[in-house]
């Protein structure tokens, strides 16, 4: 082991014990990986010293302003952002940086500023607020934050029950005396980044979690540089002068990896929105002339019913993940765009992207399979693998893996090596994987198991669904029944009818015994940052 370079060890003192880590696998040429890395490095400073300093790297807009900085512009933000942390705002290695604020090129140079100061980003949603940001801030021993200015408010607000929280800097405002860019300007453009262990924490991800207390899950410095030599080299492919755009917040991995770390990892450019509902991400792809685009799979469906009135020639590679892509959904975008999407199942805990299927192995109703670097298997209750075709629990191990803050239920996620997601899989003739439901989201009915995303499905392929959701409502008789909530498409009406004609459908579309006999028609669903439908708010 190479000496830490943290000074704070708060991060290290709280992983835990090694009795509890998962099992890792670094068995690919491309994964054996130096002892002292820092990502900022890797990613951003490399192309500066390799002479690519001109290259476009990230665009975006703040306060309706355009911006377009090269890589020599980020990694001079970044420099500079690190020297008012370390200099101004006392941050020694290891002290964790609360980072808050929509997608923009200043939040992507605060995420290296904290980086290469060998400080610990905690990355946070925009949406969130002062009662669910404290307990993060709690939990973290959040010191510093910087923040966008106008999400502010909130954060006074939790810097008055959070005595640790003394050094705050706000930017995306007018600039003024005070401000983060102000005090950036007196710095020097240069910065020495600190020496860090390839397995000293840079990154703390909250999980975007449906119920309970938040998990903070812990990343090394390697973790990052191993996802990037894994899904997005072999599922992917993306090349240097593609321009990347997408939906999910840099706060949740989806959106750094796909959105960050990987476009800076093969010197490529991506684009950061502040606004990224399917009605801005449509004319930004157009404007942008974006090639790759992550979102979630409720994006794409939505997207694809308004292709028609946007220029969408330049995209070339789309990607899903967050929750189950239903087969109606990938077929529609197909065939609205001609482009087949990259399905791909990651996790907080993981990182990233660990079972994927490229364009050319897309199968509807199948994730893919574990990417390489990565093992997967679907083991029952009592922890034996199942063959083919029999639904248990996924497992799965490689180069990343779980490792919460301080947390009782790193027990839970990993069990003898394995990290347990809690999806409920079965593995297809051909080896792909098929998502069922999240293990708790599995339903039994009258003694037979339902998978509510499987009902999901089918009645997405009637052409008056917009989108659903799935529950197992507790009845006397049965245990659970499946009912089902249902958005319809603008000029339907949601009345006893329609009622009838869903559920006769669903009957010819699935086993007869799992249409929903209860339906409930919706104006909107309750879902997360992260796109996920929150079935435990429907179940009421
Ligand atoms: C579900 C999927 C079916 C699944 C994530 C890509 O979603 C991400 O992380 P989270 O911690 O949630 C993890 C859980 O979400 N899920 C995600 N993708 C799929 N289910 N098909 C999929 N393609 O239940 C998983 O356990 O919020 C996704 C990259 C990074 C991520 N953090």
């Amino acid at each position: 082991m190479v000496p830490s370079a943290h000074v704070d060890t708060f991060a290290r003192d709280n992983l835990p014990l090694p009795e509890a880590m998962p099992e890792l696998l670094f068995e690919l040429p491309e994964l054996q990986l130096p002892q002292r890395l820092n990502v900022a490095t890797e990613l951003l400073d490399r192309w500066v010293a390799q002479g690519q300093g001109d290259r476009l790297c990230v665009q975006g807009e703040s306060n309706g302003a355009p911006q377009r900085w090269t890589y020599a512009d980020l990694q001079a933000r970044a420099n500079r952002i690190a020297r008012v942390l370390v200099d101004d705002l006392g941050l020694v290695p290891g002290n964790r940086v609360l980072l808050r604020g929509a997608n923009s090129a200043m939040l992507a140079a605060c995420w290296f500023g904290v980086i290469k100061a060998g400080g610990i980003a905690v990355g946070t949603m925009p949406l969130l607020r002062e009662r669910e940001l404290v307990p993060i801030v709690d939990k973290a021993r959040v010191t510093h934050a910087l923040c966008d200015a106008r999400l502010a408010e909130a954060l006074y607000a939790v810097q008055a029950n959070c005595p640790q929280l003394t050094q705050l800097r706000l930017f995306n405002g007018d600039g003024a005396a005070g401000s983060l860019e102000a005090a950036m300007a007196s710095k020097a453009a240069d910065f020495d980044n600190v020496d860090s262990a390839a397995d000293d924490v840079c990154l703390m991800a909250f999980t975007s979690g449906t119920t309970g207390v938040p998990k903070g899950t812990m990343h090394f410095h390697r973790d990052l540089i191993a996802a990037c030599r894994c899904w997005p080299p072999q599922m992917l492919r993306a090349q240097p002068d593609d321009v990347f755009i997408g939906s999910p917040p840099l706060a949740f991995t989806f959106g750094l990896g796909g959105l960050l770390v990987f476009p800076l990892a093969i010197g490529a450019s991506t684009v950061l929105l502040e606004k990224v509902s399917p009605d801005a991400l449509l004319p930004a792809i157009a404007r942008y002339k974006a090639t790759v685009c992550f979102t979630a799979p409720t994006s794409y469906r939505a997207m694809a019913a308004q292709v028609g009135q946007h220029d969408l020639t330049s995209l070339r590679k789309c990607v899903s993940a967050g929750e189950a892509l239903p087969a109606a959904t990938r077929l529609l975008w197909k065939q609205a765009t001609g482009i087949e999407i990259i399905d791909g199942i990651g996790s907080t805990e993981l990182f990233h992207i660990f079972i994927s299927a490229d364009e050319a192995h897309a199968r509807p109703g199948a994730t893919g399979v574990p990417v390489q670097g990565y093992r997967a298997c679907v083991l029952d209750e009592q922890g034996h693998e199942l063959p083919p075709g029999q639904v248990g629990r996924l497992a799965v191990k490689g180069p990343t893996g779980c490792k919460y803050l301080a947390d009782d239920r790193q027990a839970t996620y990993v069990k003898t090596g394995w990290n347990l997601t809690g999806d409920a899989y079965r593995i297809g003739d051909d080896g792909q994987f098929e998502f069922q439901a999240r293990t708790d989201d599995m339903i039994v009915s009258g003694g037979y198991n339902i998978a509510g995303p499987e009902v999901e499905d089918a009645l997405l392929l009637h052409p008056a669904v917009a989108e659903c959701g799935v529950i197992g409502q507790v009845d006397a008789a049965r245990g659970h029944v499946v009912k089902a909530f249902v958005v319809l498409r603008p000029g339907q009406v949601g009345d006893d009818a329609l009622a009838a004609e869903l559920q006769t459908f669903c009957k010819q579309t699935i086993a007869p015994y799992k249409y929903p006999r209860q339906i409930e028609f919706r104006d909107s669903l309750p879902r997360t940052e992260t796109g996920k439908l929150q079935r435990f708010r429907l179940r009421g």
